[in-house]
């Protein structure tokens, strides 16, 4: 009986194993896709003009990270501006795509220069290649940094199509602000498919190189961005005078074994003592405070927002804080 039965299921059996063998298939993809995680965190929520913003994070495959990706990164401004576009290397990761090959500050025919004047108009060259068999959608960025890790210059020089194996470059001009502190500045520049806020990704980890604005420093290191046991670590720098004041936003993705992550988060910039919202601390910040000198919450002519430490009174701790912050001026 089981023999004839046996014999009966023969076909129905090479299928069942065919169906077995696409079910595993298609589970272990579906696990492999709810075990895959991108983290992004920053270091605090709000931070006053002159700090430094933190970003960290990593990509975990089943809660251990991951030690070989790229992570790409882009800060947005109050006003919907650039302000950081990074693409970073996590490990030794493979890349396939368009690549960045070279991007270093040159005169206007793309001749390297080590160095330019604040206050004139300055040069960067990007080269890039595309190393896949088919012509691809690339936008290239470019992102400009103080030695003091405060970024000052962040667009997108080149939107459209690398054609298959083709080489391409491009000389843009940067203007080098008047007011820039004099030392080295940083220059990074890589490939995306697209923005990460339009769900792109890094094709390939930036390249960088660091030029003086004035000759009469040393270079320094670039920021040794990174990466040990998988994890990220960037961070930058809010001018004490100058900063857009409001909410930031990032946005970091990464394209990792055919799956696509991104993730959004906010952080506030404030101009800390502006107790009038005028955009400076000034004498104007130093005369609120000291007539709010010894009200306490609760009591009578108290209002939160002179209480600058957050504890429930306003006293001579507040009054140094606007004395600390005096003079710093950014715009709402
Ligand atoms: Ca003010
Ligand atoms: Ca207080």
């Amino acid at each position: 009986m089981e023999m004839v039965e046996t014999k009966n299921f023969q076909l129905p059996i090479t299928l069942l194993y065919l169906i077995l063998f696409l079910t595993v298939i298609n589970s272990f993809n579906l696990t492999y896709c709810a075990t895959l995680k991108l983290t992004v965190v920053t270091n605090k929520t709000e931070y006053n003009v002159g700090e430094t913003i933190q970003i960290t994070g990593n990509l975990t495959m089943d809660g251990s990270p991951v030690s070989d990706w790229i992570l790409a990164l882009q800060v947005n401004d109050p006003r919907g501006k650039y302000h950081v576009l990074r693409a970073l290397p996590i490990g030794s990761p493979q890349y396939f795509g368009v690549e960045v090959l070279n991007v270093y500050l040159s005169d206007e025919i793309g001749n390297p220069k080590s160095s330019v004047r604040r206050g004139t108009l300055g040069y960067i060259t990007i080269i890039w290649r595309n190393k896949a068999s088919q012509d691809l959608p690339a936008s290239i960025t470019l992102n400009l940094y103080y030695e003091n890790k405060q970024p000052f210059l962040a667009f997108i020089p080149f939107k459209g199509t690398v054609r298959a194996g083709s080489t391409q470059n491009m000389t843009v001009s940067v203007p080098i602000p008047s007011d820039a502190p004099t030392g080295a500045a940083f220059v990074y520049s890589a490939a995306f498919s697209d923005m990460p806020s339009n769900d792109g990704y890094a094709y390939c980890p930036e390249k960088s190189s660091s030029f003086m604005i004035t000759s009469t420093s040393t270079l320094s290191q670039l920021e040794k961005a990174l990466q040990e046991d998988g994890a990220f670590n960037v961070t930058f720098k809010v001018p004490r005078q100058g900063a857009l004041l409001g909410y930031y936003t990032i946005y970091a993705s990464t394209l990792h074994q055919f799956q696509y992550f991104q993730k959004t988060r906010l952080f506030r910039v404030m101009l800390l003592g502006d107790v009038d919202f005028n955009g400076k601390v000034d004498m104007s910040d130093v005369g609120i405070i000291l007539r709010a000198y010894g009200t306490k919450k609760g009591g009578q002519g108290w209002n939160p927002d002179y209480d600058l430490n957050k504890d429930d009174k306003v006293d001579m701790s507040d009054v140094g804080i606007v004395l600390r912050n005096y003079g710093n001026y950014g715009t709402y």
